[in-house]
């Protein structure tokens, strides 16, 4: 087992619905710490960076309005395979596929409005911590 830092963003439909202590407290049930923690909302050049891969999707414009549209939960958490760990409690990305017991699979009704990011490998961690805590 080793001792990872993962990368998450509680998206602004589940701040709208009161769900941050929700979702952050499934992480701290499962053993997972919280290193950084921040209320903030993303500028649209900053969800395009994030979401360049998706960039030429249809879905695009759509998904940078949902992530620009309201405050969001910026966090850090750390444990043992935390990559792995924190995807299985998120679930899959289309909430109405995800398996109940998942934070997609009982928040989120349809895409793009999964409620949660969160980094899928140790590279995307590590640029995706960089880019939200700079400092
Ligand atoms: P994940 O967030 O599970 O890593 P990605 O990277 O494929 O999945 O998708 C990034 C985000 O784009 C998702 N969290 C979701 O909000 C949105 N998204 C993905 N697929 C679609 C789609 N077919 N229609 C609308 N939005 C989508």
């Amino acid at each position: 087992m080793a001792i990872e830092q993962t990368f998450v963003i509680i998206k602004p439909e589940a701040v709208e619905r009161k769900l941050i202590g929700e979702i952050l407290a499934r992480f701290e049930r499962k053993g997972l710490e919280i290193k950084r923690l921040a209320v903030t909302n993303i500028t649209k050049e900053v969800a395009e960076e994030h979401y360049a891969h998706h960039r030429d999707k249809s879905f695009f414009p759509h998904l940078i309005d949902a992530m620009t549209g309201g405050p969001v939960v910026l966090a850090i958490l750390e444990g043992d395979e935390a990559i792995t760990q924190v995807r299985n409690l998120v679930g899959a990305t289309d909430p109405a596929k995800a398996a109940p017991g998942t934070i997609r699979g009982d928040f989120g009704l349809r895409l793009p409005y999964n409620m949660i990011h969160a980094a899928d490998s140790p590279g995307a961690a590590r640029e995706e911590i960089l880019r939200f805590f700079r400092n």
